[in-house]
């Protein structure tokens, strides 16, 4: 779904500092990558793709989370498939929020991918969401940032409120016999 109308004042994202990073294990993630990146895009939300790899770069996984706050990041998405520790080993090391995007996988469908991403342990939190779902992750880190922006709390209420129109609207035809 596209978000709400633009602002007369468009902020654009490619010009800003990037306040949330979108990071993936490997270019094999790069369909979620894209998808959480038009999303965010969609509501002028600024950010930085990356591949990093908790197992394959460990030291740079590190150093990218230990950086990430004082470069003016403020949300991580880290997309990441199989034994996916890319958004735990990110979270050891920052303080920022992160949102875990478990990517399906061809041998376990990507359970592996979520287990492996949900399960951390106490005082190290990822916000996981669901298989694939590089959307709904974009969308959380917007309801975060919204939190402290009240355009962007604007838009991500008219969101709200558009996707409630569409169900009404299917509501409104199934009742109809459409
Ligand atoms: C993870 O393993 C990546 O996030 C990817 O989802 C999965 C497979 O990676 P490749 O072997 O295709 O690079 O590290």
């Amino acid at each position: 779904m596209r978000a709400a109308e633009p602002m007369t004042e468009r902020r654009r994202p490619e010009e800003s500092a990037p306040v949330v990073a979108v990071v993936a294990g490997s270019r094999s993630d790069s369909k979620l990558i894209d998808e959480a990146a038009r999303t965010l895009s969609e509501f002028d939300v600024p950010c930085e793709k990356r591949i990093i790899s908790a197992h394959r770069t460990p030291e740079q996984a590190l150093e990218f989370a230990r950086g990430a706050r004082d470069r003016g990041l403020k949300v991580i998405i880290a997309i990441a498939g199989k034994a996916a520790h890319l958004a735990g080993v990110i979270s050891s090391a920052t303080t920022l929020p992160v949102i875990g995007v478990p990517a399906k996988t061809s041998d376990l469908g990507g359970l592996d991918s979520l287990l492996s991403t949900v399960q951390m342990p106490s005082g190290v939190p990822v916000a996981a969401v669901g298989i694939g779902s590089a959307e709904n992750a974009a969308l959380l880190a917007v309801a975060v940032l919204a939190l402290s922006d009240e355009s962007l709390a604007s838009r991500w209420r008219d969101y709200k409120a558009k996707l409630a129109e569409s169900v009404q609207a299917d509501d409104l035809a199934v009742k109809r016999g459409d």
